[in-house]
């Protein structure tokens, strides 16, 4: 029995798999703790798919045709040298992904870097980049604070923008521990969720009104004197502009805002405050809209009012994809080195040189992923080369994307397999899926954790880390020498100094490393001064108001038995029979007014394009539509970025209307 990581979400669950049978069991120790959902438990399934790609391939007029690994390889370095010096570095843009290793992330932003530049980026963009933003922001680390096992010990979960029964089944176990130990669990969405069933509290909001109803808890908790005096005055700055901030957001003010009523706000900022310790858990309905970074920090100036860091509270942005956490933190972000480190600061970006055995590496940000299609369209990016990563169907406004795909003058696409976004490429690399190779991933809690290889890879398909160990030395690059995965652990394991003395044989056995350590701001904020930081938040107008001619709101979501764009769970045959069809999720009242019965086909359209699904009439508001992200939902969504680069995939105009098929 090998232990293998889960290739879909970022909770981080560990398989242990029969080398012999390939069966898989759940592992009985951390974080898991013999759970699993059948996304993991099936994992291997889409492993032997016949859809897997088996060999290299090339454009060739309208045809793929395959050739060797070598050719493939000399190829490509060609083509990427030549546009680098006919229109310099920042005309190619790597993307990796948050479905590879650590090793194979710290690779491909290890190229872009000594390529020369910045133009390297993954999913986390589309994803938790607004929290990274918010958290960096006020207590100075962008990633989650506390280990999974804290939750259980809290005597509050506030679950925000977050539905786990669905997106991280496994981590409903430690709520629902929590939940019978008597705490209290809050749960606020735009809908009734699954999660939303386990609730004490359950607060249904107006899409994108959560700035209103954060700081309405926040005015609460503050005029009625339940915050943490001594916390505030010895380990934050910046109270008195929230306090001033706050002072119109009452309960009264939010209930005509965002429907919950006034009383009910009143009750869960008592109930939350009087918790004396508590977790708030967030993920896509805070992020995923025009004011992300905005929404977030309203939410962490909850815990900061109420002291709830460290041993009393932790925040928790739930990390989505499986290793989206060791994307980031291995530099494959546009605006950070390795460890979130800004590329301005200039020490460890001269330790790294060192390590790399170059003077120094580019210092101007790269762009974000979801700002290459622009760049594309106006000829300032001419190659593009993406390992696991879907953005034909994954992106915003995709029609504008897969425009932009066909413009490039190369594109480079390395999967397991034929995605849509594969179409549009001129060479296409077969990697080597998660249980064929080795490697160390990184879950939401940051704790690291060895993959072990438990088979070998299917036909001509290579490891990422090894195509891209080949790529670096067919680019001419410095010390892509590797004979080993290990060799890429120990290399990155120098540029942390929790690392530096550590063995890579030890992450193999056992439940893993924390980085930098298991808790964080225990003690110590991450920032400057060593305080956590106050940001007073006003609410934040869409991009794009429902009016007469598309009147409602559309938001995107996801179900349990599908992952993302598909490509994985659609060729997992146990998972396509727990499937069901997609519906589109309206209410009652409007299906009335629109002559839409249970089960009709529906047209959905935005100002970007339509889509057609069945209508399921559900208890959900009134002017809210909801239709699952897996499938062609961004033809319709809004490109709105951010602060941070995340598309508004939660908020769009939309109309329907009942159609024939
Ligand atoms: N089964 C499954 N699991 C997954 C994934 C998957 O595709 N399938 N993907 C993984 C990935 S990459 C990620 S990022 C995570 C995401 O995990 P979640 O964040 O849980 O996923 P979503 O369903 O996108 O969005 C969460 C909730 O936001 C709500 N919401 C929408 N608009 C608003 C709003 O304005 N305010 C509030 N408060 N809520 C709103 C939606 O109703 C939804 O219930 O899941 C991971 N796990
Ligand atoms: N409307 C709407 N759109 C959204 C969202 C939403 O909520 N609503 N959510 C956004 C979020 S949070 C995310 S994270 C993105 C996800 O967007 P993507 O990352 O584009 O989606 P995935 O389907 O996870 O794509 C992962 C790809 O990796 C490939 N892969 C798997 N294993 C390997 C491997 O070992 N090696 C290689 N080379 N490839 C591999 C898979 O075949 C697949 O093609 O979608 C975003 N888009
Ligand atoms: S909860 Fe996430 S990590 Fe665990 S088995 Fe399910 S998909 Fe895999
Ligand atoms: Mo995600």
């Amino acid at each position: 029995m090998k232990t293998v990581v889960c290739p879909f979400c970022g909770f981080g669950c560990r398989l242990l798999v029969d080398e012999k049978s390939m069966r898989v069991k759940p592992y009985p120790g951390e974080p898991n703790r013999e759970k699993l959902c059948p996304k993991g438990l099936y994992s291997l399934e889409f492993v032997r798919s016949p859809g897997r790609l088996k060999r290299p391939l090339k454009r060739v007029g309208s045809a793929m045709v395959p050739i060797s690994w070598g050719v493939a390889i000399e190829e490509i370095a060609n083509r990427l040298l030549e546009i680098r010096e006919l229109y310099g570095p920042d005309a190619v843009a790597f993307l990796s992904s948050s479905k590879v290793s650590n090793e194979e992330n710290y690779l491909l932003q290890k190229i872009a870097r000594l390529f020369g530049t910045n133009n390297i980026d993954n999913c986390a963009r589309l994803c938790h980049e607004a929290s990274v933003h918010a958290l960096k922001l006020t207590v100075g680390t962008g990633a989650q604070t506390n280990p999974y096992e804290d939750i259980e010990r809290f005597n509050a979960v506030l679950i925000w923008g977050y539905n786990p029964a669905e997106t991280h089944p496994v981590v409903m176990d430690y709520i629902l521990r929590a939940k019978r130990r008597g705490a209290k669990i809050i749960v606020v969405d735009v809908r009734e969720t699954r999660t939303m069933a386990f609730a004490d509290y359950k607060l249904v909001i107006k899409p994108g009104t959560d700035i209103v109803l954060a700081n309405a808890i926040a005015h609460v908790i503050i005029k009625e004197g339940l915050y943490n005096e001594e916390f505030i005055r010895m380990r934050t700055s910046g109270f008195s502009e929230v306090r001033m901030g706050v002072t119109k957001y009452t309960p009264e003010y939010a209930e005509g805002v965002t429907g919950v009523p006034a009383e009910t706000i009143r009750e869960v900022a008592r109930a939350f405050a009087l918790a004396g310790s508590g977790a708030i858990m967030w993920g896509m309905g805070l992020t995923q809209h025009v004011s992300g970074v905005e929404n977030v920090l309203a939410v962490i100036n909850l815990a900061l009012l109420l002291g709830y860091i460290g041993e009393r509270g932790g925040l928790y942005p739930m990390r989505g994809q499986n290793n989206v956490q060791g994307a980031a933190y291995m530099g494959a972000l546009s605006e950070f080195l390795p460890g979130y480190v800004p590329l301005t600061d200039e020490r460890f970006r001269k330790r790294v040189a060192d390590v790399w055995g170059v003077e120094d590496i580019p210092t101007d940000r790269g762009l974000y992923l979801t700002e290459l299609w622009e760049a594309i369209e106006e000829g300032d990016v001419k190659a593009l080369y993406i390992v696991g990563e879907n953005p034909a169907v994954s992106e915003a406004n995709f029609d504008h994307v897969r425009k932009a795909l066909r413009k490039l003058d190369l594109l480079v696409v390395q999967d397991i397999f034929m995605t849509r976004t594969a179409r549009y490429a001129h060479y296409i690399l077969p990697a080597s899926a998660f249980c064929e190779k080795a490697g160390s991933y990184m879950n939401s809690e940051r704790r690291i954790q060895w993959s072990h290889k438990v088979c070998e890879p299917y036909a001509d398909s290579r490891p990422d880390w090894e195509i891209l160990a080949m790529l670096g030395r067919a680019l001419g690059l410095p010390g892509f020498t590797y004979a080993s995965v290990e060799e890429i652990t120990a290399e990155y394991f120098r540029l942390f100094p929790e690392l530096e003395e550590r063995d890579v044989e030890e992450l193999k056995n056992g439940d893993g490393i924390f980085l930098p350590r298991k808790r964080l701001h225990t003690w110590e904020f991450a920032t400057p001064d060593g305080k956590a930081r106050f940001m007073a938040v006003e609410r934040i107008s869409p991009w794009e108001e429902p009016n007469g001619e598309f009147p409602l709101v559309l938001t995107t979501v996801r179900l349990i038995s599908h992952y993302n764009t598909g490509e994985m769970t659609r060729r997992s045959p146990s998972l396509v029979k727990l499937m069901g069809e997609p519906r589109a999720l309206m209410s009652k009242r409007d299906a009335e007014r629109l002559g839409i019965r249970d089960g009709d086909w529906v047209e959905i359209e935005t100002r970007r394009g339509r889509i057609r699904m069945r209508a399921k009439v559900e208890k959900v508001q009134e002017g809210l539509v909801v239709v699952p992200f897996h499938f062609k939902a961004n033809k319709l969504t809004s490109p709105a970025l951010n602060k941070a680069g995340t598309p508004a995939f939660k908020f769009s105009a939309c109309r329907v209307k009942r159609v024939k098929t």
